[in-house]
């Protein structure tokens, strides 16, 4: 990779994203676009361009000034926002999809975009996933990314796009805060807890699902992006993880650090039921033998660095 545009790069992946890229290929050579203007500092006078996905002559024409070589797809809504605008959620997320993927088609550009566990459903086996398995999601966003998975498959099959993509879990940060997810609540927690020493969680105690921290998200890009192609046996929907974890267990971490932190549940029936139709925990095997996979926090590390971050803000 060496010059990269950036779809939905000011969504919660696509901040950090952007930083991290910036940091390793140079400002010049990475290109941030989203549908609004940036308002944090970091991202805020360099370059940018506004870009709705669904526009394909605006794609077109930020491709051909900045000439990239890779394009990071990074550019969708999450599973409790596309529940509430189906419609919506199929002509953002498959549109954009094929049009970032026409655009790496026809310009001969290396293509990465997220899946995620939303592509798998109550029929997938909930305890150590594999990557290949049965995926009847009952949502719109799992629809989507069923859907994005099959396709860019079928790009590299069929026209040859070095397409490459994960399946990511809930993520972790605490740079920008997600909106819309089923996993939200897993960020909100670290934030409550400092701001308020309590938190209501609207996902059940037991309901276990898989995290990552955002910085193992950003170098599993990396990763996979700059990984040997002829190690690669699968090109898309990789599954990645780094831990299996459920509101109560973030609390009992968090307690470690603010003893007198109290959690109680307000059970949203949307979100519990998108979660609960998730699987608990996913093998992430493949991308370990294929590309070396290797995430660096677990749930203790990552509480220790989201604390001390949040409070640094405060
Ligand atoms: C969501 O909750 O929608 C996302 C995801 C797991 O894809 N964080």
């Amino acid at each position: 990779m060496e010059r990269i545009i950036i779809t939905g790069a000011l969504g919660q992946i696509g901040t950090e994203l952007t930083l991290k890229l910036r940091e390793k290929y140079g400002e010049e050579n990475v290109l941030p676009t989203d549908i609004k203007e940036p308002e944090d500092e970091q991202l805020k006078g360099k370059p940018f361009e506004i870009l709705d996905v669904r526009d394909m002559d605006r794609l077109v024409e930020i491709a051909r000034d900045f000439k990239p070589d890779t394009i990071m797809h990074m550019a969708a809504l999450l599973s409790a926002t596309c529940e509430k605008n189906p419609q919506l959620a199929w002509d953002i997320n498959m549109g954009g999809l094929v049009n970032a993927l026409e655009l790496a088609r026809e310009s001969g550009l290396k293509f990465f975009t997220p899946s995620s566990i939303g592509a798998f459903g109550p029929s997938t086996p909930k305890e150590n996933t594999p990557q290949v398995t049965v995926q009847r999601p009952t949502t719109m966003y799992g629809v989507n990314k069923v859907a994005g998975e099959l396709l860019c498959d079928y790009y590299f099959e069929k026209f040859g796009v070095d397409t490459r993509g994960v399946r990511f879990p809930g993520l972790i940060s605490h740079v920008k805060e997600p909106g819309g997810g089923t996993t939200d609540y897993a960020v909100e927690i670290y934030f409550e807890a400092i701001r308020n020493g309590r938190y209501t969680s609207y996902i059940d105690k037991d309901t276990n699902m898989d995290m990552m921290y955002m910085d193992d998200a950003v170098d599993a890009i990396i990763d996979l992006m700059e990984a040997d192609g002829a190690r690669l046996e699968d090109r898309n929907a990789f599954n990645v993880t780094a831990m299996s974890i459920n509101p109560g267990m973030v609390a009992n971490e968090i307690r470690k650090h603010i003893p007198e932190f109290e959690l109680d549940y307000d059970v949203d029936p949307v979100r519990q039921g998108i979660a609960e139709s998730w699987p608990n925990a996913i093998d992430a095997s493949q991308a370990v033998r294929q590309w070396d996979f290797e995430p660096k926090y677990n749930l203790a590390r990552m509480t220790e660095v989201m604390l001390e971050a949040i409070r640094n803000k405060a």
